[in-house]
């Protein structure tokens, strides 16, 4: 690997928001392709940062600041990978339902997902069935629905049943999450998949459209 990928993937690994943005424009300086940047440097760090909380090595804090050290990278790379036409793995609405104001985990999943290469559109809290409806009819191909209270989980089942009414369930697949969701849960209102934690909503993702 190019000495200035390792850099970069160090970086990231480390949660550098300041060093990692300079490292991605020096690749860039060097002639070095942004999907490549992207794919070798930044993608492949964030896996690894996954994998690093997946066995216990890495928790919250540190993935956390992985990802902004991520998300400050990708400020530099974007206009790069939007001048070289380059195509996001897949559109992945995500919001926290209808009723529930819990964010952190569903910003921590975005910031994985993203570092997976997907396109994030971020619906917020507080989301209505109907703005997820839309967000498909807007192309979204993954949605994402987050919980944090047993009161508002009722409402990821009221949102995929939305999406069913709407005739658009077979155009999406539908990950869960949040503390109170369960596999089971998942199973029982027709979700594709359930994620424990950002990590893996990532991993999962990336299996949707792999
Ligand atoms: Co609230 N809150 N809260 N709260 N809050 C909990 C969830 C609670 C467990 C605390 C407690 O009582 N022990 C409890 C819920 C109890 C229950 O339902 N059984 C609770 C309550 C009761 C409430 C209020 C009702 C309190 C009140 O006003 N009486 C109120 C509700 C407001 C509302 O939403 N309508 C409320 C308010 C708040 C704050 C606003 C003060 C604040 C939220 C700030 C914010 O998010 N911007 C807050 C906080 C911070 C918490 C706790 C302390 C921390 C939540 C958190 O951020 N965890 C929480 C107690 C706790 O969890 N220990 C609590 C860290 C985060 C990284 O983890 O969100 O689990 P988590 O996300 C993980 C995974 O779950 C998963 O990945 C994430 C990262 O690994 N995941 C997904 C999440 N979404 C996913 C989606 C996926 C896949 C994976 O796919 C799409």
């Amino acid at each position: 690997m190019e000495p200035i990928l390792e850099e970069i993937f160090e970086n990231i690994m480390e949660g550098n928001q300041v060093a990692t943005p300079d490292k991605v424009q020096k690749a860039l300086d060097e002639g070095i392709p942004a999907l490549v940047i992207l794919n070798d440097g930044m993608i492949a760090a964030m896996s690894e940062v996954g994998y690093l909380f997946e066995e216990g090595e890495y928790f919250v804090p540190e993935m956390l600041v992985a990802a902004r050290a991520m998300q400050a990278g990708l400020g530099v790379l974007r206009p790069h990978l939007v001048a070289d036409d380059v195509q996001p793995a897949g559109v992945v609405a995500l919001g926290t339902v209808k009723g529930d104001m819990h964010d952190i985990g569903k910003n921590l999943v975005a910031m994985m997902v993203e570092g997976a290469g997907f396109e994030i559109r971020d619906l917020g809290t507080d989301v209505e069935p109907e703005a997820f409806v839309n967000a498909i009819r807007e192309g979204a191909s993954v949605i994402g629905l987050s919980a944090l209270l047993t009161t508002t989980m009722p409402k990821i089942g009221e949102t995929i049943k939305a999406i069913n009414d709407a005739g658009l369930r077979d155009q999406v697949k539908i990950m869960v999450g949040g503390a109170p969701v369960t596999p089971e849960y998942a199973e029982q209102i027709g979700a594709d998949g359930y994620a424990p934690d950002a990590s893996q909503a990532a991993r999962l993702a990336s299996a949707f459209v792999n």
